[in-house]
């Protein structure tokens, strides 16, 4: 039996039209545009790529957003200056920093740099603590995105037995959190396996749901896994290119192979990335709104 794929392309549309409509309203209703800021340093090219499709994104979807490139070799100063100039700006809700920063650069300082309420990567520890005591925050763009497939995919998650792989704080950490929280999408029992895990196929193989984020391609192969799995596959790897120069991507899991064991799969490309791109949107969205006292 073959696994359904949990398509994040068709659910990324289906969001982005909500909050298309959600953003037409607000304009008309209330004069406010959700303003967005995406600050890339240097040239990485998988960060190119991403923050071009998060720039797209919100253009299609009516923000005001900005792009700013700075360059490799940049000083914390001026990016610590930088991030002080949109802070205040009242036209920009949302301000992200494209990860990974440049050697030489403390991402520590620069994120906790970024106002908490207009920090829409979830990633400074105001936000953070937030979401581990269950308050209202803005939640990591993965891990919302991997919630939100879960819940739109019927996924059953009370109860579950999910094992996490990788312990990154962007991935690992908050979803192994919000998932075992008492709320919709989560109340299950959670496991997390990282490089120091004894043995990982014992954790695996006892997984309902099994996300990975190693960031290394193919580390979960068929035999790790249980019949009827549902697995959720976060890595995005460049193993290579095609004749024309495009990138060949591939995930952290053996996906031909698990497909014919899980009940469940997300494929790479067209999984979960492209969710992370739309809750960065419906952050946004939600830091405009609080902006402006709406919610
Ligand atoms: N600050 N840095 C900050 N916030 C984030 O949320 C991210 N992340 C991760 C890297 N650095 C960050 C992203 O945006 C990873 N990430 C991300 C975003 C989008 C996609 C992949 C990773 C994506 O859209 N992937 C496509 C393939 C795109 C391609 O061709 O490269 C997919 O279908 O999976």
């Amino acid at each position: 039996m073959g696994a359904k794929i949990i398509s994040g392309k068709e659910i990324a549309k289906e969001i982005r039209e909500e909050l298309k409509e959600e953003v037409s309203r607000l304009k008309e209703g209330h004069g406010l545009t959700p303003g967005l800021v995406t600050i890339l340093v240097g040239e990485n090219p998988a960060s190119v790529s991403y923050v071009t499709a998060k720039q797209k994104t919100a253009h299609e979807l009516g923000f005001y957003s900005v792009q700013d490139n700075q360059p490799e070799d940049i000083s914390e100063d001026a990016l610590l200056e930088l991030i002080d100039k949109y802070n205040n700006d009242e036209k920009i809700h949302g301000i992200l920093v494209q990860l990974p920063l440049p050697r030489g650069v403390n991402e520590e300082r620069v994120l906790n740099a970024i106002s908490p309420d207009k920090d829409v990567d979830g990633f400074h520890p105001v936000n953070v603590g937030r979401m581990v005591i269950g308050e209202r925050c803005f939640l990591p763009c993965t891990p919302h995105g991997i919630l939100e497939m879960l819940i739109r995919s019927g996924v059953e998650t009370s109860g579950a037995e999910v094992v996490v792989v990788g312990r990154s704080n962007i991935v690992g950490k908050p979803i192994a959190n919000l998932m075992l929280q008492k709320r919709e999408g989560g109340n299950s029992t959670v496991t997390i396996c990282h490089t120091g895990t004894k043995d990982l196929t014992y954790h695996t193989k006892r997984a309902d749901i099994l996300i990975v984020a190693a960031g290394r391609p193919k580390v979960i192969t068929a035999d790790m896994v249980k019949e009827g799995v549902v697995v959720i596959d976060v890595g995005v790897n460049r193993i290579g290119k095609t004749p024309e120069g495009k990138a060949i991507l591939c995930g952290d899991v053996d996906f031909d192979a698990i497909k014919e064991k899980a009940s469940y799969i997300t494929p790479v490309p067209g999984g979960v990335g492209p969710m992370t791109i739309t809750m960065l949107m419906k952050n946004t969205v939600q830091a405009a709104k609080q902006f402006a006292g709406l919610d």
